[in-house]
């Protein structure tokens, strides 16, 4: 190692160690032996020293056509150039533009060769190559004159550097082995006495601290940040979403879905086992649902099956946020109606089949307006009104299904990067047979709407595989170094 290198050469040898040379003669890189040396405290005493160095630049040793192994350009040329003579035409032909170029305006400052109109001819009998042997002493790290260093940095031939190293020899507090100074002064230490010899590495002030690791935001979570700036900058009021676990009444029944819809099924929806059922409904509000159900009511035929209380009783993890804004629009019906504007955002789940863009859950992003005398033409333009701050402009609405809004629309919105109109979300008027029921007056609407924050997110961070944005696979360096989230018009 190349302290013990060092300690061990000092003991040896009275003199003073170049490091440059202590690195060479060793094969020690010179760097370890800089970073050791400054670590020596006085077990070495260290004087710097910078000298200039020389390396061959690019024109000097750049493949094999060039100085340092053909020789010079005006020495290539000369050796080309015939007793009788040559014209310029043809010995531009004998050599590389490059050498001709150079070295024949070299050999003719060198008074090496001649022009006399369309003959050039040599002038001297014979030439040394001194460009040449200067490159090779300096790729050997001997000493060149100062004349021929400054001739050859002039043509590029050789750059110069500053070389930085150290002469080292015996200090006050040498010794051949240095022994491992303790960072620590540990419990062993104390109980076996052995801090009594201990050898304590010095504090150094100078050592920068780690630096501080702060928090870092989720790309999902600084997405739904700006969502949900977008519904408070538009008057929304934020639903309370902190009960992953519901009811099948409140997900399912209280929005119309009747009991043997498939997305009830177990293998779309995740049922508890304990606890199992739900331990309290609005037990005026579930006979009116149940009515609702097997025989309509409030124009409706309803679904003319047999409407089990056991169904809606089964707990569940949330499918939607729906089962949200249906607790909310039926603890609105309890007191004398005001509009209202509800939005919320957070996770639900699904028992679906997993692939590269899905999981058994996604974080849902739901609005809802609910007022007096409310349109499908008031659905559209809070619709562009939301999507617009999302930078979403161009808009399109297909007819949809949804067992709780009739009529239904998927929304979709041309994305220029993708050059192709994307789905971004479902929306609807929630039906009579959902909002009767729960007593709100029957000239009052609710328009909604719904998508995913995982989409966008993905979209916007250019995610493609849903397991590298959330999950127990995610590169927590993303997490660090994702960038802000700015979303669209805002
Ligand atoms: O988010 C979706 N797509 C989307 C959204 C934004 C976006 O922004 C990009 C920056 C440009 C890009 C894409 N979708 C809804 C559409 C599809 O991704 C779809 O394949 C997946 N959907 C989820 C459900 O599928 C399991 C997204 C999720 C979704 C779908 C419907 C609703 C909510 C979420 C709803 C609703 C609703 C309807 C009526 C009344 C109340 C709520």
């Amino acid at each position: 190692m190349a302290e013990d290198a060092i300690l061990g050469y000092l003991e040896k040898n009275e003199g003073i160690l170049d490091s440059g040379c202590f690195a060479v003669e060793f094969g020690i890189d010179h760097d370890e032996i800089i970073n050791v040396t400054k670590s020596l405290n006085g077990y070495g005493l260290v004087i710097a020293q910078a000298k200039e160095i020389f390396k061959l630049g690019e024109k000097g040793n750049c493949g094999e056509n060039h100085t340092l192994f053909q020789g010079s350009p005006e020495v290539q040329l000369y050796s080309v150039i015939p007793a009788e003579g040559i014209s310029p035409d043809e010995l531009q032909k004998r050599v590389d533009p490059t050498i001709f170029k150079v070295g024949f305006a070299q050999a003719m400052k060198n008074k090496w060769v001649e022009r006399v109109k369309q003959l050039i001819s040599r002038k001297v009998q014979h030439v040394d190559d001194k460009v040449k042997e200067c490159l090779v002493h300096i790729q050997a790290g001997e000493v060149v004159g100062r004349e021929e260093i400054d001739a050859l940095k002039r043509r590029k031939l050789i750059l110069s550097q500053t070389w930085k190293g150290y002469s080292i020899r015996k200090g006050p507090n040498y010794v051949p082995k240095r022994k491992k100074a303790a960072t620590d002064l540990t419990r062993e230490h104390l109980q076996s006495g052995a801090w009594k010899k201990l050898e304590l590495k010095e504090y150094n002030f100078n050592a920068k601290g780690l630096p501080p690791e702060g928090g870092h935001l989720h790309p999902l979570l600084k997405v739904r940040q700006q969502l949900k700036n977008i519904f408070l900058q538009m008057g929304f009021e934020e639903m309370p979403t902190n009960n992953f676990v519901e009811s099948s009444f409140w997900n399912f029944d209280a929005l119309f879905q009747p009991q043997q819809h498939p997305a009830r099924d177990s293998h779309d929806t995740f049922f508890l086992q304990a606890p199992s059922t739900t331990n309290w409904l609005p037990e005026d509000y579930v006979e009116r649902v149940k009515c609702v159900h097997e025989s309509g009511g409030y124009g409706s035929r309803g679904y003319g099956y047999d409407w089990k209380r056991e169904e809606a009783n089964k707990n569940l993890l949330r499918t939607h946020t729906t089962a949200v804004s249906s607790r909310m629009l039926y603890k609105l019906a309890q007191k004398p109606f005001t509009p209202k504007k509800y939005f919320s955002i957070d996770r639900v789940f699904r028992n679906e089949a997993v692939d590269r863009t899905h999981l058994a859950e996604f974080h849902q992003i739901e609005g809802l307006i609910c007022d007096r005398g409310l349109t499908l033409g008031d659905l559209i333009g809070v619709l562009y009104d939301f999507f617009s701050r999302l930078g979403m402009t161009k808009l399109r609405f297909k007819p949809a299904y949804n067992p709780y809004t009739e009529p239904s629309m998927e929304i979709f919105s041309y994305h220029e990067g993708f050059g192709k109109w994307v789905e971004i979300g479902n929306s609807g008027m929630f039906r009579p047979e959902m909002l009767l029921p729960m007593g709100l007056p029957d000239d009052v609407c609710v328009v909604a709407w719904g998508l995913s924050l995982e989409r966008p997110t993905m979209i916007l961070y250019g995610i493609d595989n849903i397991r590298d944005l959330f999950g127990h696979k995610v590169d927590l360096g993303l997490m660090k170094k994702n960038p802000i989230c700015r979303l669209g018009l805002q």
